[in-house]
């Protein structure tokens, strides 16, 4: 039995990016659905977060759906979508999958259980607010829910695995694996499933969405799906696509997907022509510079655009605080008040010697504090 599993495609993200932000998305999902049909998979599964929000627009459900209409219309492999934590239902209605569920193009799951697909038991855990908790308990002590919370998800993945589940697919973190900024997951606020006893469990494969970097960690059989495009330049570094997984061989296999490129460049790269690989790209350029330094926003702007820029943004910091460049003062048999003296004299303070007495006062009032 083979599978295709992906997750976290965030439809309807970062529309504003570019244009044709929406349409992209839209041809990722297809290019995965067509590949669940070119490699005859016998079920596709989604580790939650088709959707960026809890209830998409008409047209961000429609880029969900064409592709989904298209892949059943030519026979492709059932689809099921473990809930994520963007697929969680507002109070005033259901969610965008849910809406996917009863139009009879994929199978949404929202509690654990243990399901049938193509034929194979899999251990569903699909994302469960655990914040709700918390503002149940008017705030409370959110860190012992998160740990309750990790220790109940061992506990059902337990069951699963007794109930003869050979695949679990999640969307949570698991604790000694980052993010794609190199954050530990065990950093985030939020419940993490401990890593040691999920692998003790003996899943032959632990598929999880929620950190979008793809990639197996600890002894290898638990991995991220990773996020079919980036999301944002935060994600720049790490690889997208979906994953294919041969139950039977026991065998996975990263599928990278084509999508617009996040690229970040410093100044020197624009003033000295090194951006050729900005085509077709979004770009942001992230540099900092002296406050004296002009920087000619506009300029550089459509330097990247002639450039082949898709878009840009500029995120320039300006020091303001230069530091003085004179050798560090090393007498240390000098008095503090001698030092602020020799200091303000060869600044050429004006008032010095007024300043001077401040600062004496200061220092006798300082010491008698600390006396
Ligand atoms: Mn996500």
């Amino acid at each position: 039995m083979r599978f295709l599993l992906t997750g976290d495609g965030h439809l309807g993200k970062s529309a504003h990016l570019y244009d044709s932000r929406l349409a992209e998305q839209e041809q990722v999902w297809r290019a995965t659905l067509e590949l669940a049909r070119e490699r005859a998979v016998d079920a596709v599964i989604h580790c939650g977060d088709l959707f960026d929000s809890r209830r998409p627009s008409p047209e961000v459900l429609v880029a969900a759906e064409r592709p989904l209409v298209e892949h059943q219309a030519a026979g492709g492999a059932p689809v099921t979508l473990v809930a994520g934590n963007h697929d969680v239902p507002s109070l005033d209605g259901p969610c965008g999958p849910d809406v996917l569920d009863e139009a009879g193009l994929i199978q949404f799951v929202r509690s654990p259980g243990v399901l049938e697909v193509a034929g194979v038991p899999v251990g569903l855990l699909p994302w469960s607010p655990v914040s709700r908790l918390v503002a149940a308990q008017g705030g409370g002590d959110r860190d012992s829910i998160f740990l309750d919370a990790a220790d109940l998800l061992v506990k059902i993945a337990t069951e699963h695995h007794d109930a003869g589940a050979e695949l679990l697919v999640g969307h949570w973190a698991v604790s000694g694996s980052s993010l794609p900024s190199g954050l530990p997951v065990d950093d985030l606020r939020e419940t993490v499933i401990p890593r040691e006893p999920l692998e003790q469990l003996g899943f032959a494969y632990v598929a999880l969405g929620h950190i979008h970097r793809p990639g197996h960690f600890g002894d290898g059989t638990a991995f991220y799906v990773g996020s079919p495009m980036p999301l944002d330049h935060g994600e720049a570094s790490v690889d997208h696509g979906c994953w294919l997984v041969d139950m039977h061989a026991r065998e996975t296999e990263f599928v990278p997907l084509p999508s617009t490129r996040f690229v970040t460049v410093a100044l020197d790269d624009v003033y000295f022509d090194r951006v050729g690989h900005v085509a077709g790209a979004v770009v942001r350029v992230k540099d900092t510079v002296g406050g004296s330094d002009p920087v000619d926003h506009a300029a550089i702007r459509r330097d990247l655009l002639a450039a082949g820029a898709k878009r840009v943004d500029l995120q320039i910091t300006i020091e303001r605080m230069a530091r003085p460049d004179r050798e560090p003062v090393l007498d240390t048999d000098r008095s503090l008040a001698e030092l602020v003296g020799a200091w303000l004299d060869q600044e050429g303070v004006e008032d010095s010697e007024r300043l001077l007495e401040l600062a004496r006062g200061y220092l006798a009032g300082d010491r008698a504090a600390v006396a």
